[in-house]
């Protein structure tokens, strides 16, 4: 099913993970303002956004620096990437990912493909007040784009950020590759496409066979590298297990609102999937009260004036439905957020 699935990294870790789903054999393309970082990749398609010499966490600056060559950046990918599931890689926090996924997801999200954006979040603590401020502006335009597919949002205060990377490509791609033809049951091709085309965040967990049990499972999706569940209310639940007295209902039951649930058996290792989870908004708004308390402690203690700084806009979520259509100018797309 591998074939299916198209990859693009944004920026610098955007394109890390890219390369990582590249070494799997997935057809990739690299987008980069930083000719360095394109040069630092392996990799065989990378489009350049031209005139540029990185974004500088200024995810504004991105959408000047591609207000000329969108259309084009648009095309190129469009001729490397023709399937219809695409992964769309970026971190929240720098500029060159965090600025160019928002035009770029709702490009092709409006064109009918199925986006799967993969959203890194930085780890508050130990990261700047400009990288909270981009990754909370990142995740509030994120939310607002109608039609995307299922979400995840890997979180930095998990851990190394390299495992963080390995761990989340080994687990899409066994999910999206389950060998599981079993007369006990599977989950075919189009249960695991429904299951990623479902709007909201998603996790993964992946078990060894002596430790599927249904508490195993439940800790594994609450402890893994995504930002934390903070609400029961899911869509679907999947179930691919080597453990067949798995009592599957007993998991749904710790979740609200599942509307349909898929198992299977499986050899080695159990997978576990669930998707159209609510969005993080705790998670979500420490970059927020980072963002202001820095500003805070900036206008308490500089005596020379300090670049104006906005306010953040409150977030908010809703499901309306969504109607992709053919005639989509991606320039429009892009001067609409510049002239936001
Ligand atoms: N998980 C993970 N995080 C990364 C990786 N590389 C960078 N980051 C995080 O991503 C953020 C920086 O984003 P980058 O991708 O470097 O930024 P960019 O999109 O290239 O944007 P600019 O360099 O500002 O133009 C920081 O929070 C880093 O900790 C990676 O390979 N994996
Ligand atoms: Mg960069």
């Amino acid at each position: 099913m591998r074939e299916q699935f198209g990859i693009i990294g944004l920026g610098a870790c955007g394109s890390n993970i890219a390369n990582l789903f590249e070494a799997k054999n997935y057809t990739t393309v690299y987008v980069n303002t930083s000719k360095e970082d394109l040069d630092a990749i392996k990799g065989v398609h990378k489009v350049h956004i031209s005139g540029a010499e990185g974004a500088a966490k200024d995810r504004k600056r991105v959408l000047q620096l591609a207000t000329e060559t969108f259309p084009d950046i648009i095309a190129k990918i469009e001729s490397i990437i023709p399937q219809k599931y695409i992964l769309v890689l970026f971190s929240s926090s720098g500029g060159t990912g965090s600025g160019l996924s928002t035009p770029i997801l709702r490009y092709l999200s409006q064109t009918g493909k199925v986006c799967i954006p993969v959203m890194i979040l930085p780890d508050e603590k130990v990261e700047s007040a400009k990288a909270c401020e981009n990754a909370y502006n990142a995740c509030a335009e994120l939310m607002s784009i109608q039609g995307l597919g299922a979400t995840f949002l890997l979180d930095n205060s998990n851990g190394d950020k390299f495992a963080i990377n390995q761990k989340f490509v080994n687990d899409f791609d066994s999910f999206i590759n389950l060998k599981n033809s079993s007369v006990y049951g599977n989950i075919d091709i189009a249960e695991r496409k429904q299951i990623l085309t479902c709007p909201g965040a998603t996790v993964i967990g992946r078990l060894s066979k002596s430790k599927s049990t249904a508490s195993d499972i439940m800790h594994n999706l609450h402890n893994g590298i995504y930002a934390k569940i903070e609400s029961k209310i899911a869509y679907y639940l999947a179930i691919s297990t080597s453990n067949k007295s798995l009592d599957i209902s007993s998991l749904s039951k710790e979740f609200v609102g599942v509307y349909d649930v898929f198992s299977g058996v499986s050899e080695a290792t159990t997978i576990a999937i669930v998707s159209g989870l609510q969005w993080p908004m705790k998670r979500i708004e420490k970059f927020k009260n980072k963002f202001e308390e820095t500003v805070q402690n900036i206008n308490n203690t500089i005596i020379h004036q300090p670049p104006t700084i906005q306010p953040l806009q409150s977030l908010s979520f809703s499901r309306e439905e969504f109607k992709p259509t053919t005639t989509v100018n991606p320039r429009d797309i892009l001067l609409g957020l510049l002239n936001n």
